[in-house]
């Protein structure tokens, strides 16, 4: 065997020739993989005594893209086409032999390749629109030629990956490989080598295009169906004119206009914002001050307390990864109820294509029903997932430090409640943790993890592991009013609620919200949640509040007038029958009207820049107080609260990251324009303050820490 470079080696088996890519993690294209991989296939394919050659890659996977740490840095050559080139022109035949992931730049290296043999566990697909880009290695020219326009569409406008059954069954490979890999694709590299004559290229595929030229009207009847999702996006909308070239135009007049489309994404701040939030989200597993001796518990079994809407939907993502979790209720009815529930969030799933009714099995299986507290006991990690009352979640933590055994750890869900007051009715505050998961929680990303005073850095660091092997985005904060999420969204639905008081109605406000890019306004939202979320608290705040401030009680008025939302088909806005469509309501603006009035506020004027000024930047403002108080560790933490909790648009990278492409001056600037009219909410945070003395950005902030 040849060590080519660093990073690639060239090895020999009879007459085929086997190219290895071994760029830990995640073997990305970087420059000196690119590097190697051009000088092994060109000793390989010069080399009269090699039939064959075989592309696989070390690690734990096939080529995860291009290397995203070097985009927006000076291109080095060779680039990813000059791989691409050297591959198809090669007169012997290459097999790729895929592993892990195939992703991006990896997939596309795959498609030049001449065929494609892969294990049963492999996974395909064309991620680049979550990064705001789209596939610019031939991607969404080649990938339609194998597999169809229709399937081609939904891969590349979702970057969802495809599994190696779904890849076969749409020719996108030749081969599933069982046993071992490498030698699977030796054997396959044996047999087309021996074939002789010019190997198959991808791009010289044109029946499946030719097919799909006969139907032109299916681009206009996908962006009718999935459009609304792409709201304000380019990637997608750039995805779909590269697929049209694809059908439309010569292959290589179709690359042409893949590249022009890449360059002006790769140029644009989506792209960078998304970018950005790529590498945020890896950054927030990363928690300074953990000491390597930190280790994290290995959790065999959980318990979680309440079979509620959260108890269930916590169980889920337990019993998905595998987990054994025991749901402990009081009573049987609710313990069914909460069964229920989370069967049919299977089978909606398994009706979608996601599960199978075997799946559905290995998974109810893994969720114990119980009715014994004391079966708490076995657990590694006790979860609390109850109502939100403080004398309720005490008697249950004092109950957990009796029977939970040594070494346990004792989250709670709570999303409001002070944490350290829960941990000290028990004699192991060190083993507290809150768990602040998102309905539902089944779905939702984001699980704020909550380091109470006393939590122990093991605590941590296992909370942090136990986020990533659910699958979600695990960010941490400290006791605080709302921890990161709730304390910056409360200035949202603040400032919302006043707009309307002063001017604007629900409907405009959710429109410029909605085109700001959030996936629903702040009005919708109630009503989809319900008005009466927080009533009762409300109603007895209303009556011992201080003073010094200002309210809004329209939502309070509406609940009383019955108008609790979707749920009795009027709240802010009125519903058809069976319909979610918010249709605006004369009674709810007459309402507004009489609010004001009677307020003394004279109505105004509202432009849509003011709403999302007013929106946007009081959360960024309360940000900056996170970050002085440490209850964030970093901006980007915020953002990732922020997107995957909060329905921020991703491609705006988050609110501190928006910040910074607006210029902090230039926020700053209008918070205090704010602050000048309504004092009390909009104090300046002395951070932003400082930031702007200082001439710098929160990314500035982040990098100095
Ligand atoms: N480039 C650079 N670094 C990467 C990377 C990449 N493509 N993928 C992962 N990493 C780093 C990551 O930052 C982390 O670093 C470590 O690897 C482990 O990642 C021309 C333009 C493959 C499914 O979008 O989705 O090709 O934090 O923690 O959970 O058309 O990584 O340890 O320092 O995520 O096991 C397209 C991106 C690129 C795939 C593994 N490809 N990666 O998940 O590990 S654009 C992607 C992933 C492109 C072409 C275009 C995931 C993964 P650190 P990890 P994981």
């Amino acid at each position: 065997m040849a060590q080519i470079n660093e990073f690639v080696s060239l090895d020999r088996e009879g007459a085929v020739a086997i190219i290895t890519a071994n760029n830990p993690p995640v073997n990305a294209l970087s420059h000196g993989l690119r590097v190697g991989l051009l000088d092994a296939l060109k000793e390989a394919k010069v080399d009269a005594t090699v039939t064959a050659i075989v592309l696989i890659c070390a690690g734990r996977t096939f080529v995860a893209g291009a290397d995203i740490s070097e985009f927006g840095k000076p291109p080095r050559l060779p680039g990813l086409n000059e791989i691409f080139d050297a591959i198809e022109s090669s007169p012997k035949p290459i097999v790729a032999a895929i592993h892990g992931t195939a992703l991006g730049g990896g997939l596309e290296l795959a498609l030049t390749c001449h065929y494609r043999v892969a294990v049963a566990s492999a996974r395909f697909g064309l991620p680049e629109v979550k990064l705001g880009l789209l596939p610019g290695g031939g991607g969404t020219q080649r990938l339609p030629r194998l597999v169809g326009i229709d399937k081609a569409m939904a891969m590349i406008t979702t970057g969802d990956m495809i599994g190696a059954a779904e890849a076969s069954a749409s020719g996108l490979i030749d081969e599933i490989v069982s046993g071992d890999l490498r030698a699977g694709a030796v054997a396959f590299g044996q047999k087309v080598g021996a074939k002789g004559g010019k190997p198959p290229l991808v791009r010289d595929r044109n029946d499946k295009m030719v097919a799909a030229r006969a139907n032109p009207g299916i681009f206009d009847e996908f962006r009718k169906t999935h459009g609304r999702r792409w709201r304000g996006q380019m990637a997608p909308n750039h995805i779909m004119k590269t697929l049209e070239a694809a059908v439309n135009l010569p292959f290589d007049q179709g690359i042409a206009e893949e590249r022009r489309l890449f360059t002006e994404l790769m140029n644009s701040d989506q792209s960078k914002a998304q970018r950005y939030f790529f590498f945020a989200e890896r950054e927030a597993a990363k928690i300074p001050g953990l000491s390597p001796d930190a280790k994290p518990i290995e959790i065999k079994l959980c318990a979680i307390i309440g079979a509620g809407t959260m108890g269930g939907g916590i169980a889920m993502n337990f019993a998905n990864a595998g987990i054994p979790v025991i749901l402990i209720e009081q009573d049987q009815k609710n313990l069914d109820r909460g069964l229920g529930v989370i069967r049919r969030n299977y089978e909606n799933s398994a009706a979608r294509g996601g599960l199978t009714p075997a799946d559905i099995d290995r998974r109810m299986a893994l969720i114990r029903p119980s009715l014994t507290f004391d079966d708490v006991a076995q657990a590694d990690l006790i979860i609390e997932a109850v109502y939100e009352n403080m004398g309720l979640k005490k008697e249950i933590f004092g109950k957990l430090d009796r029977l939970a055994k040594p070494g346990a750890i004792l989250g709670t869900n709570t999303s409001a409640l002070n944490i350290d007051e829960i941990a000290a009715v028990t004699s192991r505050p060190q083993d507290v943790i809150g768990l602040h998961f998102f309905s539902p929680a089944n779905i939702m990303r984001l699980v704020e993890v909550v380091r109470a005073e006393k939590t122990g850095k093991d605590i941590i660091a296992t909370a942090m592991q136990v986020g990533k092997q659910l699958k979600k985005v695990p960010v941490l904060a400290r006791v605080y009013e709302g921890f990161i999420g709730n304390a910056m969204l409360r200035h949202y639905g603040r400032e919302a609620h006043f707009l309307v008081e002063e001017g604007a109605m629900p409907q405009q406000v959710d429109k410029a919200l909605t085109d700001f890019g959030y996936a629903m306004g702040m009005f919708a939202v109630h009503d989809l949640a319900g008005n009466d979320v927080g009533y009762r608290m409300r109603k007895a705040a209303q009556a011992s509040r201080p003073n010094d401030r200002r309210y809004s009680d329209i939502i309070t008025l509406l609940c009383d007038m019955g108008r609790l939302g979707q749920k009795t088909g009027k709240g802010w806005y009125r519903y058809e029958p069976g319909s979610r469509t918010p249709i605006p309501d004369p009674e709810v603006e007459a309402l507004i009207i009489a609010q004001a009035k009677a307020k003394g506020i004279e109505r105004r004027v509202i432009t849509d820049e003011e709403i999302v000024k007013r929106c946007v930047y009081g959360p960024i403002n309360e940000g900056a107080v996170l970050l002085e108080k440490g209850i964030a560790l970093r901006p980007s933490d915020i953002d990732i609260v922020y997107v995957t909790g909060y329905g921020f648009p991703s491609w705006r990278g988050g609110p501190m990251f928006y910040a910074d492409t607006v210029g902090l001056k230039n926020v700053l600037d209008d918070i205090k324009r704010f602050h000048e009219r309504d004092g009390f909410f909009w104090k300046p945070a002395p951070l932003l303050e400082q930031l702007v003395r200082e001439g710098k950005s929160f990314a500035d902030y982040q990098a100095g820490r």
